[in-house]
């Protein structure tokens, strides 16, 4: 018999609330005997990820998934076995008294941001908040055994390795696009927030013997991308060629895409959580921008994250990914650290194999949940 869940997703802002939640359910669905009822409260945002979702419908189902408009007025609706409330949003009040009014208690879960800090495993798997006799528990993402682990589905890998030995699947998957890639230039995807450090590596990707293909996902790094070309606006289908750097704008791409664009480039500048993740997965070289959060917190999760990534590194190389991920993050610099950075290029690729082969031998974070599940009844 299949177990129920409710997952509940709120769009604070971007696209990481939904792109998580939105592939968790699916994995949930795909691959364990769940029925899962996704609630979220922004279809725009869910949309991007999903094309062919109807951003008018109140219910509809998608890949598996029963997707229901979270709506501002709550109608009377019977709770799950599981609830996960993604992010700590805050469930309707009317939907905690169905939770209580089950005959079987639910599980309540606060899946929560990813970090690799310390602390996390601590706090993994811990009891919250109460209401009334239904208690809540934290399930913290993670990087290190003792957490819930990271989204990965069950075949991700092996269809990374046939897709990245597989140079006419990754032809005709980039021409799809518009792109053709010269074979001699690296391929670089580029999706980050607004950063005031991205002129700099333009300048000296353009300046450098090694040709580059830069593709960029339109978004909210297109501004800054545009006034280093001197244009006014840039739209998808767009490219620019200075010096030994060609620009290329993309459409957003449908999240089941977005790995495959991964998978073919050489190096990914992501940003987030969820692309962050999936950069991983992609086992290439990348360069992380991280959410910025408030007093800086946001620093000492990029911290921790490089002083697990880069432990098994050389000194030298590690100080160079340091150096490029810190420069990055602070809007400066990026031009020395770039050039560090190639210094070390074979390193990294290695480790970026290395990493993605050790994380890949963790439950992945639908398998944890699950079993938290059945440890718990
Ligand atoms: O969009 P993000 O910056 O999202 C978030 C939110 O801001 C959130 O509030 C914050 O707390 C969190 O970051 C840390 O970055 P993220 O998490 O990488 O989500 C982007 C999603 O968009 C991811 O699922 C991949 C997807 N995507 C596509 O589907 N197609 C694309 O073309 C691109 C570039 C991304």
């Amino acid at each position: 018999m299949k177990v129920d869940w409710d997952i509940f997703c709120t769009v604070v802002d971007n696209y990481g609330d939904i792109g998580v939640t939105w592939r968790l359910a699916r994995q949930l669905v795909a691959e364990h005997p769940c029925a899962v009822r996704l609630w979220v409260d922004d279809l725009r945002a869910f949309e991007r990820l999903c094309p062919e979702l109807d951003i008018s419908a109140s219910q509809q189902w998608q890949q598996g998934v029963d997707v229901r408009h979270w709506p501002a007025d709550w109608q009377a609706t019977d709770a799950a076995d599981v609830v996960v409330a993604a992010f700590a949003c805050q469930l309707p009040h009317a939907y905690m008294e169905a939770m209580a009014a089950r005959e079987r208690t639910p599980l309540w879960l606060n899946l929560d941001y990813l970090s690799a800090e310390d602390w996390i495993v601590g706090c993994h798997g811990l009891p919250s908040v109460k209401f009334q006799h239904v208690q809540k528990y934290f399930f913290f993402p993670g990087f290190q055994p003792g957490t819930g682990g990271l989204l990965r589905e069950r075949e991700l890998l092996v269809r990374r390795e046939q897709f990245q030995a597989n140079p006419v699947a990754q032809r005709e998957f980039l021409q799809g696009l518009g792109v053709e890639r010269a074979p001699e230039a690296r391929l670089i995807s580029l999706f980050a927030y607004e950063n005031a450090g991205l002129a700099d590596w333009l300048e000296v990707m353009a300046n450098a013997t090694q040709a580059t293909h830069l593709l960029v996902p339109e978004g909210r790094v297109l501004g800054d991308v545009a006034r280093w070309l001197g244009q006014p606006e840039l739209a998808v289908g767009d490219v620019q060629q200075r010096g030994a750097l060609t620009v290329q704008v993309l459409p957003f791409v449908r999240q089941d895409q977005y790995d495959l664009l991964l998978w073919c480039c050489d190096f990914n500048a992501v940003r987030g959580e969820d692309s962050f993740v999936r950069a991983q997965w992609a086992a290439r070289p990348m360069l992380w921008h991280i959410y910025q959060q408030e007093e800086e917190a946001h620093l000492d999760k990029l911290e921790a994250f490089l002083t697990l990534y880069t432990n098994a590194m050389s000194p030298a190389a590690r100080a160079a990914l340091e150096g490029l991920w810190r420069a990055w993050n602070s809007g400066e610099g990026m031009a020395a650290a770039w050039v560090g950075a190639q210094e070390h290029w074979p390193e990294l690729q290695n480790h970026a194999r290395a990493w993605s082969l050790e994380q890949s031998l963790r439950a992945d974070l639908a398998a944890a949940l699950v079993q938290f599940y059945l440890n718990w009844i």
